[in-house]
């Protein structure tokens, strides 16, 4: 069967991020994806000025009501940028409504990088996503995001005996199965942080470190995660295979000279991902 997952992000016309990020790596992945959208925006926040921001949180209850009346089972429901602090409340019972045993459910608590909050977001959200987190099997926070979650000044660069405090504590306040934290340093490596509570289990996996800053590479991280997790892909394995993809998505923007304020190149990273998954003829 068709594995089926619900997306709950925004949707930026321009700067790959969110839904034009996610919508495309599931389908990639062959899974049937469905939208739910938070916000409609011009381009992402980050690097742009002048944006335009439309708050859908009214719209999204008419939405979610009508899909309830649906006959839908997801498989997985994965959100990640919210457009304001009332519509936290909505998507935790969206999330709910789709819970059961054997789905996953993947929040990305996206609202903060390199230190700093995006524009559109308050201090109220920030500590509202941390209730959306205690409903996930899976949570993926940036280093930023983790210290906000855990109410602790932010740290740019911490040894992996810190990560795995971070990783340990996300876990056990918000009850998470699994916890990984991205943009984690190693050396001469950037990657991810994992860990899961049921057998006390940590890991890391990195890339080479490509100094520069790109926009939207958490959201292809955390769909490539989503996608491989759903193809049966066990936590260690997805977390490689999201690195792995988000790193020549990043190498294929530099190497091709596109602006970087677009997002990261995914598009010529998804033959790789689909092969990671034998999804394609070829090796992997
Ligand atoms: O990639 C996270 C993200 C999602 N959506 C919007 C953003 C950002 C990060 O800047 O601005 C609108």
């Amino acid at each position: 069967m068709q594995k089926q997952v619900l997306a709950i992000h925004d949707l930026s016309c321009v700067g790959r991020c969110s839904l034009t990020v996610a919508l495309p790596i599931l389908s990639a992945c062959g899974i049937h994806t469905s939208a739910l959208p938070t916000a409609l925006l011009s381009t992402h926040t980050g690097e742009f000025t002048g944006y335009t921001c439309l708050d859908l949180t009214g719209e999204m209850r008419g939405i979610a009501d009508h899909l309830a009346t649906l006959p839908l089972c997801f498989d997985g429901v994965y959100s990640g940028f919210l457009g304001s602090f009332e519509q936290i409340e909505l998507v935790g019972e969206v999330i709910s409504r789709y819970r059961r045993p054997g789905a996953l459910t993947l929040v990305d608590p996206v609202m903060a990088d390199h230190g700093r909050l995006y524009a559109t977001y308050t201090q109220e959200m920030a500590a509202g996503m941390g209730e959306l987190c205690r409903l996930a099997d899976v949570i993926v926070p940036n280093l930023t995001e983790a210290c906000i979650l855990l109410d602790r000044p932010y740290e740019p660069s911490p040894d992996q005996k810190t990560v795995r405090r971070l990783l340990e504590e996300l876990a056990s306040r918000y009850g998470c199965g699994q916890v990984i934290i991205t943009g984690v340093k190693h050396g001469d490596q950037l990657g991810a942080g994992g860990f899961c509570a049921a057998d006390g289990t940590f890991s890391f996996q990195g890339a080479k470190h490509l100094d520069h800053v790109f926009y939207g590479t958490g959201d292809s991280f955390a769909s490539a995660m989503m996608g491989a997790m759903l193809c049966g892909r066990s936590t260690g394995e997805a977390i490689r295979i999201a690195v792995d993809f988000t790193h020549v998505a990043m190498e294929k923007t530099l190497e091709n000279g596109l602006p970087l304020r677009y997002g990261a190149a995914f598009e010529q990273a998804l033959p790789m991902l689909m092969r990671s998954l034998n999804l394609l003829g070829g090796e992997a």
